[in-house]
């Protein structure tokens, strides 16, 4: 009875000691993702504007405007579902990211290359004018295994292997001004990003991504799948502060206040709970969805920008922001000056 006892205290002990030396929380907002369930197996998503391709690549929809280089929804192959995107010769699916200047992401989904054929995808860097497209880098799998990722004015080769799903990531901070191309988990290369794909000077800027069927000189034919394409803000909540779980929900003041660009809104969570918060003008209009998701209890941090993602250019003003988690409801007031 004793060892027992001694047992359960020194497990409680442990669990003490566990909480109290918590580790560093990181989090990430998905901006977009997509498993491909909701679409019709034949139908063709994307839907490029091939008049203005490079003002509007407005793509990634059901509406197809263009029989040859829209790609199909498949349910031959997949790597979540029954779905997939099957990407063939001249096939180009495009994903418009409302050009970022600041912040750090990743883009990011899994391909399925069958034996033979070749496959590419690149990340536009920047539009400098609307006829004007620098690419960040590109990374091309040719017939014989061989992978080779250009970006920076530099590249690294690394091996591939058909007929398994994997994954590709390219993550870029604009505010480090740095990019690293990740396969299966594995880094294959970093570079400057505004070096762009040849190493010549581009804006410091995120923009389209464009997946492609055989565009890049590569042995044809080019057919493959793709699956699960996610787009994540990953600096948007940067840790714990505070090792011990809060005892309340907080809303703290943003800092600094007034700002120009950016400004973090702390706030703790004293239990899970599906927290929200966002961003409103002073007329109550959605400016800005900060966080939408269940979070573990804890102290988090937020930023936001007056002219990233999915905001533009916001004019100097009174604007608030929401906490919503549980029944803890607290709205702040911050103000942008220019
Ligand atoms: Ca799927």
């Amino acid at each position: 009875m004793f060892t027992k006892f001694f047992l359960l205290c020194l497990s409680f002990v442990f669990i003490l000691l566990l909480s109290s030396f918590s580790p560093a929380q990181t989090d990430s907002l998905v901006l977009f993702s997509d498993d491909f369930e909701s679409y019709t197996a034949g139908g063709q998503i994307a839907c490029q504007d091939t008049i203005h391709i490079n003002v509007n690549w407005n793509t990634w929809n059901s509406i197809p405007c263009d029989l040859t280089e829209d790609p199909y929804v498949t349910n031959t192959n997949s790597y979540s579902g029954t779905n997939s995107v099957w990407i063939q010769q001249d096939n180009d699916l495009v994903k418009p990211i409302p050009n970022y200047t600041y912040g750090k992401y990743s883009i990011s989904f899994y391909m399925y290359i069958p034996t033979d054929y070749t496959a590419s995808w690149g990340q536009l860097a920047a539009f400098y004018n609307p006829d004007s497209t620098e690419w960040g880098f590109v990374a091309k799998f040719d017939p014989s295994g061989n992978g080779y990722i250009n970006g920076g004015g530099s590249g690294a080769p690394f091996s591939f292997s058909y007929d398994m799903w994997m994954h590709n990531e390219l993550i870029v901070d604009l505010n480090k001004d740095s990019a690293e191309y990740y396969f299966e988990g594995s880094l294959i290369h970093s570079w400057q990003w505004t070096l762009a794909i040849w190493g010549d000077t581009c804006a410091r800027q995120l923009s389209v991504t464009d997946i492609m069927g055989s565009d890049w000189p590569l042995p044809d034919p080019s057919q493959w799948y793709l699956d699960d394409f996610m787009l994540e803000r990953l600096d948007t909540i940067v840790g714990v502060k505070d090792f011990s779980v809060p005892t309340e929900f907080a809303l703290e003041q943003n800092y600094p206040n007034p700002f120009n660009p950016v400004t973090s809104i702390q706030y703790a969570v004293s239990s899970r709970q599906f927290v929200s918060l966002k961003v409103y003008d002073v007329l109550g209009n959605e400016i800005a969805t900060l966080v939408s998701e269940e979070k573990s209890a804890g102290t988090y941090e937020v930023t936001f920008s007056s002219h990233s993602g999915e905001v533009r250019n916001l004019p100097s003003g009174i604007y608030f922001y929401r906490l919503k988690a549980g029944n803890f409801v607290e709205t702040k007031k911050m103000i942008l000056l220019k």
